[in-house]
């Protein structure tokens, strides 16, 4: 524990790769070593940009994270970590091999960490892991962490909630596009880039930005004192990538205290949530036989759901009371 501990703060992968192993596990004990070393580690954590990626399979995410994170790294000297969230897929090992070849310099680089989404058997549980990966990765002194959404569906609201600043990725397909997005994802932008800003495509993305800008016009960004700016990019010629990385900047600059009470937020919001999933299973740990035993008299046709239930109920509150 010790040497992880020390490893980690110096920076070291393979100890950065053991304490996220560590969290992932669903072995008591090592959940157990897993909060005992973010305990420790706490201190150390917190000083990284915190930035999610989103926007449908294809659109360019990983190759944008990419690009994005090579300049980073060969312009600012800056350390870059990938993380993913793939709540879709309970063995997603195998998703980061397409990531990895998308991401062929942050995979080679030095300066670099990506690591794919961990699997769980509940959303909550791959949030958790998700964002005890961030906390290891800043103790480990990465300036940036990029968290890409791949599964389509919740994966947006779940990175949205571990984030400071959300960059949307779309599509040059002009306004049907907008409609293939879920509007609630549109509204959690803080930044929205046209991607494949390029050859044939480049004509399609300026339009497609005064189309966006049209529509945009209509929802308004649920950030205090910020208008989400929409621009053009191409992660495949690495060009608006500089405007983009600015715009970030001017999203943490003088804001310092606004992003930490939305830190803050989030940190009560995951609290709840982990509470609450202790106590479900808690609980069911322990009806879960009297639970099976109702079922098993209902599968054989006696009573009805309603009476079972209100049985069950009864016997339940009886015992958490006594
Ligand atoms: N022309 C062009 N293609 C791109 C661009 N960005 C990504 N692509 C291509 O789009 C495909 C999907 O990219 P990927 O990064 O895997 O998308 P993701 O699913 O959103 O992570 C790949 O074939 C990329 O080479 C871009 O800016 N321009
Ligand atoms: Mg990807």
């Amino acid at each position: 524990m010790k040497d992880l501990y020390q490893g980690i703060l110096n920076g070291s992968k393979s100890a950065l790769s053991r304490g996220i192993t560590l969290c992932e596990s669903t072995l008591p004990k090592h959940q157990e070593s897993a909060q005992v070393l973010l305990q420790k580690l706490s201190p150390n954590t917190g000083k990284s940009k915190r930035i999610g990626i989103t926007g449908v399979p294809g659109v360019g995410k990983s190759t944008f994270i990419n690009a994005l994170g090579k300049q980073l790294i060969e312009e600012s000297n800056l350390k870059v970590a990938v993380l993913s969230v793939d709540p879709s897929s309970p063995v997603s090992k195998g998703s980061i091999l397409g990531d990895k070849t998308r991401m062929s310099y942050l995979a080679q680089s030095e300066n670099a960490f990506v690591r794919p989404s961990p699997s769980g058997s509940t959303l909550g549980g791959v949030a958790e892991k998700t964002r005890s990966c961030i906390l290891l990765c800043e103790a480990a002194g990465y300036d940036v962490v990029f968290v890409e959404t791949v599964g389509v569906g919740q994966s947006e609201v779940l990175v949205y909630n571990m984030v400071d600043v959300f960059l949307l990725l779309l599509l040059p397909g002009a306004g049907d596009e907008l409609q293939g997005i879920k509007k609630g994802v549109v509204e959690m932008a803080d930044i929205i880039a046209v991607n494949k800003a390029d050859g044939e495509m480049e004509q399609a993305a300026r339009k497609a930005i005064t189309q966006y800008r049209l529509a945009l016009q209509l929802m308004h960004s649920g950030r205090e004192q910020w208008k989400t700016p929409l621009v053009t990019c191409s992660s495949t010629e690495e060009s608006g990538l500089t405007v983009i990385w600015k715009l970030v900047q001017d999203f943490y600059s003088g804001r310092s205290l606004y992003i930490e009470s939305e830190r803050t937020k989030q940190e009560v919001k995951a609290f709840e949530d982990q509470c609450t999933a202790f106590l479900i299973d808690w609980a069911k740990e322990k009806g879960i036989g009297h639970l099976n035993e109702l079922k098993g008299r209902l599968e054989r046709g006696k009573g009805n759901s309603t009476e079972s239930f209100l049985e069950f109920k009864k016997a339940w509150l009886q015992e958490f009371n006594s």
